[in-house]
């Protein structure tokens, strides 16, 4: 921004004081806004989102101050979605699995073995897909999603007692999942006593053995140090997560339409890198992990998706979703039954 003297004048006649020496304002800002999330400080979710708040603050010149409250600060993930729907917080990111109990169709992403790799991932939720998704979102949930969804990665599983390589190694396992009916469908479906817990409760559940393991991405399971408490790593890729994020309806129209428009390009943008760091974590990761002690394998995806087939997991969440909506995300996916 360039400071003319009419503009410092400007600012000086109405009482405001504009940049101070350093780049902060000195003004109170007209709109501070609460973003809160689940994860902890050093994953890029929130290092990218930092950014976006202080371009934020510096492109609205100190009117919106966005604060960030990370790792469960504000409550689980189950307590701040309803903060966020009652406007107890202005803003926060969800998998859409577990926005799905009030927004069913936002679940339709985490389909088990549905996307292939990050180009369908993108092509669908920056696309028709998406568009769908959001759409659901504003209607039953009555929250405005972003348009760009930011990554959390293809999901491995994690146990403290065994690797699993297909299928038949899952049997029994006491496994924590986040709190969401597909999730719980799809882990009974693959043989297991799923346990639906809220992700602030993960790590002591892991370390109190309550649940033998878990499954996530390998920067969560860096970032929330997950390593400690977990041993084996079986690489199963076997669904994609992001994380919309989402803004209490009243307080973005409260926002003015240039505010509103500054703050969803930011954090459209912070989505777009946060992207890239999360494949890069995500392919090299793997080291740093076994470093820390993890066992690593792979595990052929085609028992699992042979597993969840004969249990009907597709047939059943085809029926829910409805043939329209299982046909986009089929369009980016391919076949799924
Ligand atoms: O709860 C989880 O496992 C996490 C961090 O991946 C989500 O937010 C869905």
């Amino acid at each position: 921004m360039e400071l003319t003297r009419r503009t410092v004048l400007a600012g000086a006649g109405a009482g405001v004081i504009g940049l101070q020496a350093g780049g902060a304002f000195a003004q109170k800002a007209e709109f501070t806004y609460k973003y809160a999330n689940n994860l902890p400080p050093t994953h890029p979710m929130n290092v990218r989102a930092r950014e976006m708040a202080s371009a934020v603050r510096a492109e609205t010149r100190g009117r919106v101050d966005i604060q960030i409250f990370p790792q469960n600060q504000l409550g689980s993930d189950t307590e701040m979605l309803a903060l966020v729907r009652s406007g107890g917080i202005e803003f926060f990111t969800l998998s859409g699995l577990i926005l799905s109990s009030v927004a069913p169709a936002a679940a339709i992403t985490g389909v088990g073995f549905a996307f292939p790799n990050y180009e369908a991932v993108w092509s669908a939720l920056d696309g028709e897909l998406g568009t769908y998704i959001r759409a659901e979102i504003l209607a039953k949930a009555d929250l405005v999603a972003m348009d760009r969804i930011w990554d959390n990665g293809f999901r491995q599983i994690t146990s403290s007692t065994k690797p699993i390589r297909s299928a038949e190694d899952l049997g029994g396992m006491k496994i924590r999942v986040p709190v969401s009916p597909m999730w719980s469908s799809m882990f009974r479906a693959l043989g297991t006593v799923p346990a639906s817990i809220n992700f602030s409760e993960v790590y002591a559940a892991l370390q109190a053995k309550t649940v033998e393991g878990q499954e996530n991405p390998l920067a969560v399971i860096d970032a929330a140090k997950l390593y400690e408490v977990q041993k084996y790593c079986s690489l199963t890729h076997h669904m994609w997560d992001g994380f919309w994020f989402l803004a209490n309806r009243s307080a973005w129209e409260r926002l003015p339409q240039d505010l509103r428009g500054i703050v969803s390009k930011r954090v459209n943008a912070a989505a777009t890198v946060e992207r890239i760091d999360i494949a890069i974590l995500n392919a090299i990761l793997q080291k740093d992990l076994a470093n820390k002690g993890m066992i690593f394998n792979q595990a052929a995806p085609d028992s699992f998706r042979g597993r969840m087939r004969q249990a009907g997991f597709y047939a059943e969440w085809k029926a829910k979703f409805g043939s329209q909506a299982w046909a986009t995300l089929e369009r980016y996916t391919g076949k799924l039954i």
